[in-house]
């Protein structure tokens, strides 16, 4: 471990340039054995830096049911990273003392990464260091190869479920079929059933090989995707993928738009989805998280109403969800709407607190959760003899739709069966679906400053608690513009600070956002 360098588990995992972080690597490899141990079931450990250019690189752990990491151990995990190679075993020492890890017990790791190992050196001398760590303490590795996060983190689950043959396969499998179901009923009532291609930017990275192995499974006369990006020429994340199509506002580079056609980019490990298309004229159009969490939204909604079935359905968003989406999920559709600070595990907690939660970054990262015993009761509907044919058709969508649904973590593969499948059963093309409500224009921007971690934050992020005469700057200048809306944080990835802004027009929204910077500054 190198002096003076101070390393953070954040938002999702360590996150750096890949030289100089096998320690860190290795670390948490042991921690992972040890956390295995402890909770006597698989844990996952991921190499990936999801949206982040390619020199950069991180590392997760993955609880059993696929969930995040518990938070509590996010702070073991920090305080491991730093200490000195000299007071390494003390500390593992005081993790399992306080932790009360019954060291006899035996721990398994599943290892995956987004990276080819083979092409990148330094990706091979990572992975290497986490499965050292784990071998310290005699865990058994079953190294997954390359893998998207999502892929891992349901791999896991399952394995941990009971399913110890589980393998990438078995995905393909589990996910080709549910989708195949529900389009096998939804065309049931049409004559024509019309499939229009989607193109899907594949930010260079892992999404790429998978989902054509996904569509392959599927068929091409049941859906048609075309893989853009697929990393044989271009760089990981490199001027595309779905952060950069959704904080630019723009196509990939390189992409030739039609208007109508349906695009779509995930990110480097396919855990995060946004869709875009141009209108006729031309005009660049973004369907980002908050456009696929209504469109999830809504018809589940309608279709819980159409099969008599009460369940208590919720959306979670974050500050950054457009202003417009939440108007028109509260006020137009009656849908519950919760809002969290950034960052997958907050949400998908609070998404636990519905009987169906909806959750979504405007980045594209969601999913939806739904417990068993809501799901017994959707599933029961649809042969409850006592409900009329079409109450039992809605529950029989609604089940299906749902086990398209990769429950563990935001999936950009499953997600983008999803969506396509509601556009079919609902016989829309990206029109009627980006028409559902108008986006206000907004823009991102990021300040660097001195120190990120003296800006503190309150009420979701969505007010800036310390230094206390920020927030009243930022009033001040939001109310100098019609519908205006603005926040700030400090990144959780990144050594900035976030500025986010909307009004009633782009040059309001990009004018907010400079003079919110300049105060941040
Ligand atoms: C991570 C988070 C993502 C969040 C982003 C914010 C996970 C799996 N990923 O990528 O949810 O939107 O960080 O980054 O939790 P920021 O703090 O740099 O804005
Ligand atoms: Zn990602």
């Amino acid at each position: 471990k190198p002096d003076n360098v101070r390393v953070s588990y954040g938002t999702a995992g360590f996150r750096g340039n890949a030289s100089g972080m096998e320690y860190v690597f290795f670390r948490m490899g042991m921690l992972a054995a040890l956390r295995s141990k402890l909770k006597e079931a698989a844990i996952g450990v991921m190499v990936t830096a999801s949206h982040n250019p390619e020199h950069d690189n991180g590392v997760k752990l993955i609880d059993p049911q696929g969930e995040m990491l518990a938070q509590s151990w996010e702070s073991l995990a920090t305080a491991l990273a730093n200490v000195t190679n000299d007071q390494l075993i003390e500390q593992l020492k005081q993790i399992i003392d306080s932790q009360k890890i019954p060291l006899s017990n035996t721990s398994f790791i599943k290892f995956a990464s987004v990276v080819g190992r083979a092409n990148w050196p330094s990706s091979l001398s990572l992975s290497r260091a986490v499965l050292d760590g784990a071998s310290a303490f005699g865990a058994t590795c079953h190294d997954h190869g390359l893998l998207t996060t999502p892929q891992l983190h349901y791999i896991l689950a399952c394995y941990n479920g009971g399913d110890i043959k589980v393998d990438e396969e078995h995905y393909y499998q589990n996910y080709a079929s549910a989708f195949k179901a529900l389009l096998n009923v939804v065309s049931l009532c049409k004559l024509n059933p019309v499939t229009s291609p989607v193109t899907v930017d594949c930010a260079n990275g892992v999404g790429a090989a998978k989902l054509t192995k996904l569509a392959e499974r599927i068929g091409a006369n049941i859906i048609d995707i075309v893989v853009y990006n697929d990393g044989q020429s271009g760089k990981l994340n490199e001027n595309c993928g779905a952060d950069y199509v959704k904080v630019q506002q723009r196509a990939p580079a390189g992409l030739n738009m039609e208007p109508f056609h349906r695009y779509a980019s995930f990110d480097g490990d396919a855990d995060r989805l946004i869709y875009y298309t141009l209108d006729s004229d031309c005009n660049f159009i973004l369907l980002d998280g908050d456009k696929i969490a209504a469109l999830f939204a809504t018809y589940i909604r309608d279709n819980l109403k159409k099969a008599s079935i009460n369940l208590r359905l919720g959306i979670i968003q974050t500050a950054y969800a457009n202003g417009n989406s939440t108007n028109f999920l509260i006020n137009q559709q009656n849908i519950e709407i919760a809002c969290t600070p950034t960052g997958v595990k907050y949400l998908h907690e609070k998404a636990l607190t519905f009987d169906i939660g909806v959750y979504f970054e405007a980045n594209g990262h969601g999913t939806i959760t739904v417990n068993q015993e809501c799901k017994n009761k959707i599933s029961a509907a649809a042969f409850d003899p006592n409900k009329s044919a079409e109450e039992r058709f809605a529950a029989k969508k609604l089940k299906l739709f749902l086990d398209i649904i990769n429950q563990t973590v935001g999936d950009a593969m499953c997600d983008l069966l999803a969506v396509e499948a509601i556009l079919q059963d609902k016989n829309w093309s990206v029109k009627e679906w980006y028409r559902i409500y108008t986006e206000l224009p907004n823009r991102q921007a990021k300040v660097q400053v001195a120190d990120r971690r003296i800006i503190e934050t309150g009420d979701a992020e969505r007010k800036v608690i310390l230094p206390s005469m920020l927030q009243p700057a930022i009033d001040e200048l939001v109310r100098k513009y019609p519908s205006g809306r603005s926040f700030v944080r400090p990144s959780g990835t990144e050594d900035v600070v976030r500025v986010y802004a909307e009004a009633n027009t782009q040059e309001n929204a990009d004018d907010l956002a400079q003079q919110v910077s300049l105060a941040v500054y």
